[in-house]
């Protein structure tokens, strides 16, 4: 770091974009993408639900008034919520030894013992921002729907995930294509509670601050391919670590039947792969392991075009702009 001078807040430029800086920032990086919603979409299996979005809409209230700091608030979830969590609940727990990665089921565990896990009601995410404080510094803020890739991979950055807090439709707990909260617990906590994991998920976000449209576009297909939709190797068993995969059983049973194609995780290739998020994948990429995959990624980011570096300081929680000369 001998040849590097920190930029100042002040200095923004083409070369030196503006980014969130501070976790607070990220008040400002809620920007929505509008897409299956079951106010728009008439595949949605909302949509001729009445009841269903007025809840969505009570929820989504939550994310939007949200501000850096504040406590999460307390969701009542309904009967009806809380019995399609626990049927998702009780389906992944009797497919997780099977199927699941050592890393998912050691937290899932945890959780379990902690009364955070039971299949009788939704965690609140208030406490489950709580647990992934203590074992990696994660930490959570609501979210209303799907955001923009660059304001969702800039949260990572600060060790901040966006979650929503609704819960998919009574009549999809299988399978739902946006995410809910029920994807969210279930499919990324355990591993955002995994300090390995939670780091690899960190230098995502970092990579991802003040990239360009293709660099971003590059970045969230390949947390699309691991974070998501990832496989990996445990003693040449492949096993499912993707929040996608762990929070719908569907496609669960999907991935590691004989049907898709399985590739192995290489940053390059798997950056450009095209892809749906309707349907189940057909095609998956493997990894030989957290490690290899993280070794793999940072090599590959550092041959990305972007002008400056950046550093994530944890004193401070500010991300540090090093200009390299
Ligand atoms: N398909 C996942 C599920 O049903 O839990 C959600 C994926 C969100 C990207
Ligand atoms: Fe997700």
């Amino acid at each position: 770091l001998e040849h590097v001078t920190l930029i100042g807040e002040d200095n923004i430029s083409a070369k030196n974009p503006w980014f969130p800086r501070h976790a607070s920032d990220l008040d400002n990086c809620n920007h929505l993408m509008t897409k299956y919603e079951p106010d728009l979409d008439m595949n949605h299996p909302g949509f001729a639900d009445k009841e269903y979005r007025a809840r969505r809409k009570e929820i989504a209230e939550i994310a939007f008034a949200y501000n850096y700091g504040d406590p999460i608030p307390f969701i009542d979830y309904t009967e009806t919520e809380n019995k399609t969590w626990g049927s998702v609940f009780n389906t992944v727990l009797e497919l997780m030894p099977k199927h699941a990665c050592a890393e998912y089921c050691r937290v899932f565990k945890l959780l379990q013992e902690e009364g955070i896990f039971t299949s009788n009601k939704i965690p609140q995410l208030e406490e489950m921002s709580n647990f992934l404080r203590r074992h990696t510094g994660f930490s959570l803020r609501p979210a209303a729907g799907l955001l923009t890739a660059r304001d969702f991979l800039a949260s990572l950055a600060f060790r901040i995930f966006q979650s929503t807090q609704y819960v998919r439709h009574k009549n999809t707990p299988y399978h739902t294509p946006e995410p809910d909260c029920i994807h969210e617990l279930l499919g990324h906590m355990p591993l955002l509670a995994d300090p390995s994991f939670a780091q690899f998920s960190q230098e995502i976000g970092l990579a991802s601050l003040g990239a360009s449209d293709s660099e971003i576009e590059k970045l969230s297909t390949v947390y699309w391919f691991t974070v998501e939709f990832g496989l990996c190797k445990e003693s040449g068993v492949v096993k499912a670590y993707g929040a996608g995969l762990l929070s719908a059983y569907g496609e669960l049973l999907h991935a590691l039947s004989d049907k898709p194609e399985l590739r192995p995780f290489e940053p390059a290739v798997t950056a450009v792969q095209p892809y749906q998020d309707q349907e189940y994948q057909p095609i998956y990429y493997v990894a030989e392991s957290f490690d290899d995959m993280k070794d793999k990624f940072r090599r590959w980011v550092s041959a990305m075009s972007r002008p400056f570096e950046v550093r994530f300081n944890p004193h401070t929680g500010r991300v540090e702009v090093l200009d390299s000369v």
